[in-house]
């Protein structure tokens, strides 16, 4: 019942692979890679929503106010084309709230144990982790490879528990992104937790912090005077992680310095859903609260992951998006919740 991993692949090289894009397949390449299984989600988030479980409190992360306003979206000078970066819009956001974190372990397993929720990772039996993280023992296991991105390998038995297939733990990592969750597992702990993802409207407002047109939540400089404000790879992708910013995996989702409406880690660490189905053409008129296309087969990401290098993946950038199938997981995909109002008391 469960297509291969592989037939989700393709999906997942266009929201990473930055080198291979040009020759990347587009929407129509036929790798429409769906696990088969995208119409338990509205099931799934009523099943799981915060009015059918007693516990729903207990799995919120502290949230921030975002104050509504007009922003600049996307940009006219896109640095990766056929992403959709163009063009530069107006768009005005209402009031909301926007997690500070992005959703961590200790907080889904709260969520877990609360719900007994099973993530797609888990139904299906695999996911994709960076070839860099495995052991030698799990990858002599693995005899499947993609040619233009052999560092993505389909691993069985990974998933948010052990995000590098068997052996491995979460254990010493409770307070770093939850990973290996798809669209839809994400959508079944927002709506627990009385929350909802961010449209991509709302989270590239929340990634700018109140600041215009820059590339980055804090500035154009990647490291003013010095300093690392995101988690993303140092040196030669894919052979050499010098982990100069202090992690080569992901990083505990408190760190590094928070952006001007206190978020932290919205560019970098692990890439975060939002609730937008993907396309690459915009209207350049103004939008109130875009919520982005009414159907598609790709939800859109953002952020960019410990992984991307400006060689390959220039894509911690607030304009950068990319996407994947609502069944897609991954070692660098996670995801952070918003909120129309405050969630109920707990
Ligand atoms: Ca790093
Ligand atoms: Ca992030």
């Amino acid at each position: 019942m469960a297509a291969p991993a592989a037939a989700r692949l393709s999906f997942l090289l266009l929201g990473i692979v930055g080198a291979v894009k040009d020759s990347a397949p587009g929407g129509s390449c036929g790798c429409s890679g769906s696990r088969g299984r995208g119409d338990g989600r509205e099931a799934a988030a009523r099943r799981y929503s915060a009015a059918a479980n007693g516990d729903k409190s207990s799995g919120r992360g502290p949230m921030v106010a975002i104050p509504g306003g007009v922003f600049t979206m996307g940009t006219d000078e896109p640095e990766i084309q056929q992403d959709g970066e163009w063009p530069a819009r107006r768009v005005r956001v209402s009031s909301f709230y926007m997690d500070q974190y992005e959703v961590s372990n200790q907080e889904f397993e709260r969520f877990v144990n609360s719900t007994g929720y099973l993530t797609e990772a888990e139904k299906f039996g695999d996911s994709f982790v960076f070839e860099g993280m495995l052991s030698e023992e799990v990858k002599a296991e693995i005899h499947q490879a993609v040619a233009a991105a052999p560092w993505w390998l389909p691993v069985k038995g990974a998933n948010w528990r052990q995000p590098e297939g068997p052996g491995s733990s979460i254990l010493s990592r409770m307070d770093h992104p939850v990973l290996h969750v798809s669209w839809n597992d994400a959508v079944a702990f927002c709506t627990w937790a009385g929350k909802r993802l961010p449209t991509e409207a709302e989270w590239e407002y929340s990634c700018r912090g109140g600041l215009e047109r820059r590339l980055f939540p804090w500035g154009n400089k990647l490291q003013p005077k010095g300093q690392h404000y995101a988690n993303i790879w140092q040196g030669v992708f894919p052979t050499n992680n010098t982990a100069e910013d202090g992690y080569k995996g992901t990083a505990p989702v408190t760190a590094f310095p928070p952006n001007g409406y206190g978020l932290y880690n919205i560019v970098g660490n692990a890439w975060e859903w939002t609730s937008d189905w993907w396309a690459v053409h915009h209207s350049a008129d103004e939008a109130h609260n875009p919520k982005g296309p009414s159907s598609g087969t790709d939800r859109v990401k953002k952020g960019g992951s410990y992984m991307c290098h400006k060689s390959y993946c220039y894509r911690y950038r607030c304009a950068a998006r990319s996407q994947n199938t609502p069944d897609s997981s991954a070692s660098n995909l996670g995801f952070r919740c918003a909120a129309d109002a405050w969630p109920d008391p707990q």
